[in-house]
C-alpha cells in the first residue's frame, strides 16, 4: 500500500511527510520547495498481539512495539506542489501527476489558516475549502486529458481503459464509473467530452480515496475554518451520499514533527497519535516552553491529528488488516525465537495462501496448510484472514 501526500504548494506536505517518516525532507515557507517526490515509510497503529496473548514482550523486526501498540510500516510519498492547470504542465504539473500514479490513496494537505493561496503565495483570507475541490478537479482533468489525447471522438472503451492502465484504472473500474454517471457505453464507444469529464470525476472517487488534512491548526483562530469546512461539506454531500464530511481531519504536522524529534532525542516519551507525552530528558528553558505549549495543544485537541489520518486511510479507506506470520505457533516466534517478529499490512480478504506468497513466493508453491496460532485451529489455503491473526504457514519441501 502506498499513500500519496498531495496538495497545493506551501501547505505543509513535506512537514506532514517528515513527521510520519522521520525522513528529513526539505521544508520552507515558499512554494515549490519540493521538486521531486520523496519516498518513505510511515506507520499505522495496531494493538500488538503480545498483550492479548499474555506474553511479557515481543521482538519486532519489520515494525515497532510502543507500550503494546504495534507500529506497522506503510509506504508514503511526498509530492511536489500542485497548481491550477497542472494537467497542462503548469508549475511542476507533470512531475506532480506522475508521482501520484502509484498511490493507492491520498492525504490532501490544505492550509487551514487560509494564509496561502492555490499557488502557495501569501494571502489574507483564502478559503481552505476551495482547495479541496481544486485537487479533485485537477486530477479529473488529468484523467480526462489522458483519454482525450488518444484522439478519436468516440474512442473504443477498451482503448480508453488501456490509456489509463498506467494509473491502475482497469476496464472494470472505467465501466462502473460510466454506469454510475448514467452513461450508456454498451456500443463499446466512449461518450463525448462532457461525458468523459463526468466519468473522470467519478474515477477520481473510485481510484484515489482522499483524506483531507486541515493542517496548521495550531495557529490561533484556525479551528473556525475547519469547523466551517466541515459544515459546508456536510451540507453538500449529505444529499448525495449521506456520509457527510467524514474525510476531513484537523491536524498540526509541525507539532507532530517536533514531538517525534523530541522523542528521538530522548527528551520525551511519546507514542505517535497519543494525546500526551512524558518528559524524561532534561530540556532547556526554550524547549520547556515549547513542550508546555505542545502539551496544551495535545490536551485541547486530543492529539496532533496526524497519526489518526494515516490510520483512517489505511483501515477505513484501503480496508487494510494486520497479520503476523510466525514459524512456531506455540511460542509465536520465528526459528530464531524472536516473538511476533513481523507485522504484515494486507488488504482485507487476503487468504492464508496469499499471505504465504507475501512472506516468500516459494512458500505459496509449497503451501500445505496454516495454523491459526491464537485459536490453535487449522486453516485451509482459501481461509480468509482476520485483522490481528497470528498465522503459522505449513509448507512442504
Ligand atoms: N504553524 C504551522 N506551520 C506549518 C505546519 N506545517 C507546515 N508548516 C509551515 O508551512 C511552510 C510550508 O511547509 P512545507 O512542509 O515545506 O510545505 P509543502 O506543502 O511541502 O510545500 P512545497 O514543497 O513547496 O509544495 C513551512 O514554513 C512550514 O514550517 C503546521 O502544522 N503548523
Ligand atoms: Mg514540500
Amino acid at each position: 500500500m502506498l499513500i500519496g501526500v498531495v496538495g497545493a504548494p506551501n501547505k505543509g506536505k513535506s512537514t506532514f511527510f517528515s513527521a510520519v517518516t522521520m525522513v528529513d525532507a526539505a521544508i520552507a515557507n515558499y512554494p515549490f520547495t519540493t521538486v521531486t517526490a520523496n519516498r518513505g515509510v510511515a506507520y499505522v497503529r495496531a494493538p500488538c498481539p503480545h498483550v492479548a496473548l499474555g506474553l511479557s514482550k515481543c521482538t519486532p523486526k519489520n515494525s515497532r512495539c510502543a507500550n503494546g501498540t504495534r507500529l506497522v510500516p506503510v509506504g508514503i510519498i511526498d509530492t511536489p506542489g500542485l497548481v491550477p492547470d497542472a494537467y497542462k504542465g503548469r508549475g511542476l504539473g507533470n512531475k506532480f501527476l506522475d508521482s501520484i500514479r502509484e498511490a493507492d490513496a491520498i492525504v490532501q494537505v490544505v492550509d487551514a489558516t487560509g494564509k496561502t493561496d492555490l499557488h502557495g503565495n501569501p494571502c489574507d483570507s483564502c478559503d481552505p475549502a476551495e482547495e479541496i475541490a481544486f485537487l479533485k478537479n485537477e486530477i479529473a482533468m488529468w484523467i480526462a486529458d489522458i483519454v482525450s489525447r488518444k484522439g478519436a471522438k468516440h474512442l473504443p472503451v477498451k482503448d480508453a481503459a488501456a490509456s489509463l492502465s498506467g494509473l491502475k484504472i482497469s476496464e472494470i473500474m472505467l465501466l462502473s464509473a460510466c454506469k454510475e454517471c448514467g452513461l450508456d457505453v454498451s456500443d463499446g464507444a466512449m461518450p463525448d467530452e462532457e461525458g468523459l469529464k463526468r466519468i473522470a470525476r467519478e474515477l477520481v472517487e473510485k481510484r484515489f480515496p482522499i483524506a483531507v488534512a486541515f493542517n496548521k491548526i495550531d495557529v490561533a483562530g484556525t479551528m473556525g475554518n475547519f469547523e466551517k469546512a466541515k459544515l459546508d461539506s456536510g451540507e453538500e454531500s449529505e444529499g448525495a451520499s449521506g456520509n457527510g464530511m467524514a474525510n476531513l481531519f484537523a491536524c498540526s504536522a509541525a507539532i507532530e514533527l517536533a514531538l517525534r524529534k523530541a522523542a528521538e532525542r530522548g527528551i520525551i516519551l511519546y507514542t505517535p497519535g497519543s494525546a500526551d507525552f512524558e518528559v524524561v530528558g532534561t530540556p532547556d528553558d526554550r524547549q520547556n516552553e515549547a513542550l508546555r505549549k505542545m502539551k496544551a495543544f495535545l490536551g485541547a485537541n486530543g492529539g496532533s491529528g496526524v497519526q489518526e489520518i494515516i490510520d483512517w486511510v489505511v483501515y477505513t479507506k484501503l480496508r487494510g488488516i494486520v497479520v503476523y506470520p510466525v514459524e512456531d505457533e506455540h511460542r509465536y516466534s520465528n526459528h530464531r525465537g524472536e516473538v511476533l517478529p513481523d507485522a504484515y499490512l494486507v488488504p482485507s480478504g487476503t487468504t492464508a495462501v496469499q499471505l504465504a506468497g507475501m512472506v516468500h513466493t516459494d512458500l505459496a508453491d509449497r503451501f500445505i496448510g496454516a495454523v491459526d496460532a491464537k485459536r490453535h485451529i487449522r486453516m485451509g489455503a482459501e481461509h480468509v484472514l482476520e485483522n490481528g491473526d497470528v498465522v503459522k504457514i505449513v509448507a512442504g519441501r
